[in-house]
């Protein structure tokens, strides 16, 4: 009897496992691409001094991690292995040194090389499974999966794992984001042990809806990625 690859953890609610990890997000992101990949420049702001963290960022300790990864529509990809740091120690060691007070920051919004932005609590960033990750199963993070450097939180959906970070956002209240999705869908924690999946209705019934659009999607982001690739070789 062929053995089953034992995985190290049980899905979450109304997720189904895939093999492989695609390039995914919304139709709009799928054409869009990272402009700057070669550093690693993060720039701050919000609540804070505006600045521009470049070298502090590689003296801060690296980790390595094996996580699952969830995307809103249902697919999972297990043992993803990342490496990088720890937002809580990017956030303990950096930019809490030239903060106004303790506690001031509630609220984090990240940006990306593509336009997309999501926002998170700073309690779910400071959690031990939540990285700023450059390398992915050993290899620099490429750019279907964030080059140069994405967030990884493996307690929320794959839509708060944003890719291709450019800056960071420190902010002493919760503010609006708006995602480029219609906001129903943005859940403002989007936790996958709750099945936050969108904050118009009960996780259930998205399961549903957004199923159906994993195959169109998957295909729709391998044949931009291609085109991108092939043009930039040419
Ligand atoms: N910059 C950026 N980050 C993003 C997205 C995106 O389009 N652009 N899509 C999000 C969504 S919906 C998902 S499921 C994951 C997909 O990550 P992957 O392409 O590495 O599988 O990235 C998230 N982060
Ligand atoms: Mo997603």
């Amino acid at each position: 009897m062929k053995q089953e690859r034992m995985k190290s953890s049980a899905l979450p609610p109304g997720q189904i496992s895939r093999e492989t990890f695609p390039r995914f997000g919304l139709s709009q992101y799928a054409n869009r691409f990272p402009t700057s990949t070669d550093t690693i420049d993060i720039q701050v702001g919000g609540d804070l001094e505006e600045h521009v963290i470049k070298e502090a960022f590689h003296s801060l300790p690296r980790v390595k991690q094996t996580s699952d990864f969830h995307c809103v529509t249902t697919w999972s990809v297990q043992d993803l292995k990342w490496e990088g740091v720890r937002f809580s120690d990017f956030y303990e060691s950096i930019i809490q040194k030239q903060n106004l007070k303790p506690n001031a920051h509630s609220f984090v919004i990240f940006k990306a090389q593509d336009g997309y932005k999501t926002g998170l609590m700073l309690e779910d960033l400071l959690q031990e499974n939540v990285l700023l990750a450059d390398t992915l199963n050993g290899q620099p993070v490429s750019i279907a999966h964030g080059a140069p450097l994405r967030l990884v939180v493996p307690s929320h959906y794959g839509y708060k794992n944003l890719k291709h970070i450019y800056r960071i956002e420190f902010h002493q209240k919760t503010q609006k984001v708006k995602q480029g999705i219609l906001s129903f869908m943005d859940h403002p924690r989007a936790r996958v042990a709750h099945e936050e999946r969108a904050k118009g209705g009960p996780g259930w019934f998205f399961r549903y809806l957004y199923r159906p659009l994993i195959k169109s999607t998957v295909k729709e982001f391998e044949k931009a990625l291609a085109e991108y690739e092939s043009l930039k070789g040419s």
